[in-house]
């Protein structure tokens, strides 16, 4: 199937399971109801959940209903970090996903709680799955590291203190694997994990994923320089202060730096995607993306 039809048709699924799972908009309070699902139901490519399916797939799981929840639960932590990185006291950006951001639309009051229930949701639908009790406890540890002190929040803390005259390369890394690719490296291993991958495949899709991750950090910072604010669905050049691969080293270079990237994610991710080469038509297609 072409990659593009493959993202559409998971993506669709996905969609709609986040329906499900989101507490329905009358469910009182009903303004924190309303401002959960506008975030999440907003779109998104819905890239990290579709890389938890197409793991699982490719190393052998059949169980796509079983596992949906969990693509769920990367989801509303996703957009939870959205919500948050959007507020005036980090990013201060008022347009995500096409549409006003969710302190714009609700006030900052609201939005920080709607972030706050989507992340506690997260944990919520995880433990309600019905995923093995074994799967889960190694689920919840390599998950929460991702997104914890030591991942994702230590990262945008990073970025939070870092500028544009800071050119440190290994910050910069620090940053970009922390904030954005350690998501994607759990998304992928978590899709082994619940497949029941052996030692190996989950050290290839935690490597495989990381640097997926980076190339897609790399391109998100080119978009905002030379990206069209409709297509990207938020404001652009709002990074120019900001310690970025394009600020430090040039549009051209950093469009190599995230080739090379995305090629050692493919050498990784091989050893699952040999036969049908979804991954690698993923990468390549999100290092072409324009959105
Ligand atoms: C613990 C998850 C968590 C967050 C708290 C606010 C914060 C700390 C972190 C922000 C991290 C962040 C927003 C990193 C940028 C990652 C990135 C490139 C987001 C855009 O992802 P896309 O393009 O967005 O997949 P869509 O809208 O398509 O889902």
């Amino acid at each position: 199937m072409h990659i593009q039809n493959y993202l559409a048709e998971w993506k669709g699924k996905i969609d709609e399971k986040l329906v499900d799972c989101l507490p329905p908009e009358n469910t009182y309070p009903s303004t924190l109801s309303k401002a959960m699902r506008y975030t999440v139901l907003a779109g998104g490519k819905r890239i990290r959940s579709i890389l938890l399916i197409t793991t699982y797939r490719l190393c052998g799981g059949e169980e796509i209903e079983k596992v949906l929840p969990m693509a769920c639960a990367l989801e509303f932590i996703h957009s939870y970090s959205l919500i948050h990185d959007d507020l005036p006291a980090i990013d201060d950006d008022g347009y995500r996903r096409g549409i006003l951001s969710s302190h714009k639309k609700f006030g900052e009051d609201i939005a920080i709680l709607a972030g706050d229930a989507l992340f506690s949701h997260a944990f919520r639908t995880i433990a309600e799955s019905s995923i093995i009790p074994e799967k889960k406890e190694k689920i919840l540890k390599v998950l929460t590291y991702a997104i914890g002190n030591q991942g994702i929040i230590g990262g945008q803390v990073k970025d939070v203190e870092s500028d544009v005259e800071m050119k440190s390369p290994k910050l910069l890394r620090y940053i970009h694997s922390h904030k954005t690719a350690y998501f994607f490296s759990v998304s992928c291993e978590m899709g082994g994990i619940l497949a029941g991958a052996n030692k190996e495949k989950l050290l290839s899709l935690r490597r495989g994923g990381l640097f997926m991750g980076m190339a897609f950090q790399i391109i998100d910072d080119i978009l905002d320089v030379e990206g069209d604010r409709e297509k990207v669905g938020k404001e652009v050049n709002t990074d120019e202060n900001k310690l970025t691969y394009p600020s430090m080293f040039g549009l051209e270079f950093s469009k190599k730096i995230a080739r090379r990237y995305s090629e050692l994610s493919m050498k990784h991710l091989k050893l699952i995607d040999e036969k049908e080469e979804t991954l690698k038509n993923m990468i390549l297609l999100l290092l072409e993306r324009v959105k």
